[in-house]
């Protein structure tokens, strides 16, 4: 058996086995949803003898795998998960009765598991076991990875988030900034980690190509495209063939969808209204657990939607881009809006630059 990491000098360092653990759970970003994304390693005697990550909902979780990796060396080892190891039969049987059964000595836990059937209940039968249990090391990185999932926990729907570019002088771009376009960047790897993005109708004109994750072998968003009456023709270069990912088309009754080319085998979901709800619930009975409103191309089509969110407090989340570009507009009204009626200041807020862009995340 060969020990692949030697870290003597962090040999009780928990939050450096943590950290380890969130890197192993990213690897499956986009890829578990309805499940979180979580991470594993076995340590002994300052070695990592065993590591795993969940890849796939339906798939053994991740101390299944970091305990078969270790083998006989889980016996008196510690054990470290990112999210509070499950003690229910789901698709899968309980990670406790694993970790008892692997004799492990000591478990450290990122986080406590928000999902109701766990919540707890796997800290309680660890403990009850003989097993010194920590909970809480790295925490923040460990919520952090799974937003959308505790969100999903909590509130019994996907996380909703909005994005955008925009110039200098405040206006929406119609297109991406330079620090989305860059390549294997920041949009790239932001449409990995959603399992839905909702779009314009404009965005499958043959002007633009579908937004696509770049990242190899990257989970790519159900595209979720808005037709609405106003802008229902949808010029489409034969979507069903030349696009090799999900695509759904939500229209209303008012409108007509037409195509240039063939929507053959594009499901088209047709409400009475486009609304913002009935496309969460959608997403929801689709076990998703991510969705991002993307304002990439003419979001015309997306205005309503927006506003909806906005005043529906449906927004969790939102990444604007500032690219340097001063953008004046036809009717010469390109300046900032006055008249602010409400100011809300966003939370966590993480402003990054990439290329000449600044991008700002953080919570509403
Ligand atoms: C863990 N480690 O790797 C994962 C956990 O249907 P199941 O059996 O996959 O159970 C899903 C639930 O188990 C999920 O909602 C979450 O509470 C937990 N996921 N727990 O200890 C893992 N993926
Ligand atoms: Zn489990």
């Amino acid at each position: 058996r060969s020990v692949r990491v030697h870290c003597g000098m962090a040999e009780h360092d928990d939050s450096f086995y943590m950290r380890r653990c969130v890197e192993l759970a990213r690897t499956a970003i986009g890829c578990t949803s309805p499940n979180p994304l979580v991470g594993c390693v076995i340590v002994k005697d300052g070695k990592i003898v065993g590591e795993g990550f969940h890849p796939k909902a339906g798939q053994p979780h991740a101390e299944v795998f970091a305990l078969r990796d270790a083998g006989d060396l889980a016996e008196n080892a510690t054990a470290y998960v990112s999210l509070e190891p499950c003690n229910h039969f789901g698709r899968t049987p309980p990670c406790t009765e694993a970790l008892i059964k692997a004799k492990v000595r000591k478990v450290v836990i990122g986080m406590v598991d928000p999902n109701p059937l766990v919540a707890s209940k796997g800290v309680d039968r660890l403990r009850a076991a003989g097993i010194e249990v920590t909970v809480g090391v790295e925490e923040a990185q460990c919520k952090n990875l799974n937003e959308a999932f505790i969100h999903l926990m909590l509130t019994g729907k996907p996380l909703l988030a909005l994005r955008y570019s925009i110039s200098l002088n405040g206006q929406v771009l119609d297109h991406l900034g330079e620090g989305a376009t860059d390549s294997g960047g920041y949009y790239s790897k932001l449409l990995q980690a959603y399992d839905a993005v909702i779009l314009s109708s404009t965005s499958l004109s043959d002007k633009s190509s579908l937004p696509t994750s770049q990242e190899p072998g990257a989970n790519q968003p159900l595209r979720i495209v808005i037709a609405r009456s106003s802008n229902a023709m949808l010029e489409v270069p034969g979507v069903a063939a030349g696009v090799n990912s999900k695509l759904i088309i939500f229209t209303d009754k008012e409108s007509v969808v037409e195509s240039k080319g063939s929507l053959e085998g594009v499901e088209t979901v047709i409400l009475d209204k486009i609304n913002m709800n009935a496309i969460v619930d959608y997403c929801k009975r689709q076990g998703m657990n991510s969705v991002l409103l993307d304002l990439v191309g003419n979001s015309y089509d997306l205005e309503e939607l927006v506003k909806e969110s906005v005043e529906q407090n449906m927004l969790q989340k939102i990444l604007v881009e500032v690219s340097p570009l001063w953008c004046e507009r036809n009717d010469g009204n390109a300046h900032f809006p006055l008249n602010m009626v409400e100011v809300r200041k966003l939370k966590n807020l993480q402003p990054k630059i990439y290329g000449k862009s600044i991008i700002l995340e953080g919570h509403l």
